[in-house]
């Protein structure tokens, strides 16, 4: 189904919601309908692919990885590949230490390992290309599966600091990487949270990062956790599958459907969401639910936006009133 007829039966849903007085809205009545094409999917791998990345020091002494010189991010950007694929990355060091591209879940050769150790970090200024591979499941010869590379993985520095890359992924040298499996569905939106000691996207307590959505959207949230601590991730008014994708396959499937999930250093996982289904359009929060992590600012938005584009109920200022407690407990407590 698209994200616009969605909508339109969401609005259709809530008009007589409202008509009859009914405060909860059910938004994600499925129906089969002929008019609402399936969701795309991802298509078979094989292809092998170029990419160029920099690794490169903030204005403000993050250090971020880019596609594009004087464009990096914290984090740095989506990787995505299909099952089957091969990606050359040039990467670039434009800073002045040593740095390297260091990947989880992808396959590679010890030579693209990243690691001081395998001699396959990047002096400043210099270049190196690493090679990802990934492969589809399959069995082995003597009878045994062997899972494909598929999953929500992450890379990072591994020698910027220490000879772990503590220093690196402390500033911000970490980016999501998406393997595919073909037919896997494809969101309208991904976003990338990673909870990196006690801060979410390297940001200041006080500017915990906000994403936006639209009632109906397929987003697809890839969580990360780095640094020290180990925190739970949880999401207002929206659950997911602990499997793989984060959805069920069925029926039967016996995942366990969970709205919070325990997460440690380099840990990662994702799923997808009908964004506001069952729950409609509103500034849902996202945080670590460890309390006294939540308190001190482990808290974003997830800001659902009707079909018109208006969040209903939210108002900026009481995000400020938010980021208060934060910084001031007892004033949550009286609240
Ligand atoms: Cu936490």
């Amino acid at each position: 189904m698209d994200r616009r007829s969605f909508n339109r039966r969401f609005l259709v849903g809530g008009g007589v919601a409202a008509a009859t007085g009914v405060t909860s809205l059910s938004v994600g009545t499925i129906e089969a309908s002929s008019a609402e094409p399936p969701p795309k999917t991802a298509p078979a791998g094989g292809v092998v692919r170029h990419l160029k990345l920099y690794a490169e020091k903030l204005a403000d002494g993050r250090m971020g990885y880019g596609f594009e010189k004087g464009k990096a991010t914290v984090p740095g950007p989506l990787i995505e590949i299909n099952e089957g694929d091969t990606l050359h990355i040039e990467f670039e060091n434009t800073m002045d230490v040593a740095a390297s591209l260091h990947a989880h879940g992808v396959d590679y050769d010890i030579a693209s390992d990243g690691t001081r150790m395998n001699k396959s970090i990047v002096e400043p200024g210099g270049t190196r290309t690493y090679t990802w591979r990934t492969h589809a499941p399959g069995r082995r010869k003597d009878g045994t599966w062997q899972p494909g590379s598929a999953g929500y993985w992450h890379y990072h520095d591994h020698v910027v600091g220490t000879d772990h890359g503590s220093g690196g992924i402390r500033k911000g040298l970490y980016g999501p990487v998406i393997v595919r499996r073909k037919g896997d569905i494809l969101p309208d939106k991904t976003i990338t949270i990673v909870f990196n000691d006690m801060t979410i996207n390297n940001k200041p307590a006080t500017e915990s990062p906000n994403f936006e959505a639209t009632v109906g959207d397929r987003l697809e949230v890839v969580m990360i956790t780095h640094g020290e601590y180990y925190h739970t991730f949880h999401v207002h008014g929206h659950r997911w599958a602990d499997n793989r994708t984060g959805l069920l396959a069925g029926p039967d499937d016996p995942s366990r459907v969970i709205d919070t999930k325990i997460v440690g250093p380099a840990d990662s996982f994702g799923f997808q969401v009908i964004a506001g289904e069952h729950v409609g359009a509103g500034a849902w929060m996202y945080h670590c639910h460890v309390q006294s992590h939540s308190d001190m600012g482990m808290a974003g938005l997830l800001l659902v936006a009707k079909a018109d584009g208006t969040v209903p109920g939210y108002d900026p200022h009481d995000m400020h009133e938010m980021h208060d407690m934060k910084t001031d407990p007892s004033k949550a407590e009286k609240s």
